[in-house]
């Protein structure tokens, strides 16, 4: 068993039913269960042009390998109508694994920890809420330091 964050996302097609929708399913992944669920923070698209994007992250314990993991939230992601027409366009629903236990994946598909984690705060707030305070991720840096350099701008935190 290993605990593992995902990020959810979504900027089309009700984005907060998206997430509900996907984390029911995530809870009933094989091997797995869900660990937590944060708050719906809203926030503007990166990049310019989108829709206003939902975001969350939800903790998982698992003993699915991560590219079985990986395969499983692509298929989520397809169920619930993405489709694939242009890489960073608006989407019905992301899903990205953050972290996987203590490992580091350096792999053409799968890159852990995800590579934009420290520049996004719709990723490291909610992550905050679920993980321990002092979490170290498998490439050294912590949790503290990441928020600390990386100011809550601009995210609306839904009730
Ligand atoms: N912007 C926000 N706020 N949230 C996202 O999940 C998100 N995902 C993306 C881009 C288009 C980069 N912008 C985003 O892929």
């Amino acid at each position: 068993m290993e605990r593992i964050y995902i990020g959810l996302g979504s900027n089309l097609a009700d984005p907060a039913e998206q997430l509900r929708s996907a984390i029911t399913a995530l809870g009933q992944l094989p091997k797995t269960s869900l660990a937590g669920v944060s708050a719906f923070y809203q926030s503007d698209s990166l990049l310019p042009g989108q829709p206003r994007y939902t975001n969350a992250v939800a903790a998982l314990d698992s003993s699915l390998a991560p590219i079985e993991l990986l395969d499983a939230l692509q298929a989520i992601e397809n169920d619930q109508g993405r489709e694939r027409l242009e890489r960073w366009g608006p989407r019905t629903l992301d899903l990205d694994i953050l972290l996987f236990g203590d490992r580091l994946i350096d792999e053409p598909r799968l890159k852990v920890p995800h590579y934009q984690i420290q520049e996004r705060a719709f990723v490291l707030y909610p992550l905050a809420e679920l993980a321990p305070p002092d979490l170290r991720l498998a490439d050294g840096r912590t949790l503290p330091a990441l928020l600390a350099a990386c100011p809550f701008v601009g995210l609306e935190r839904l009730p």
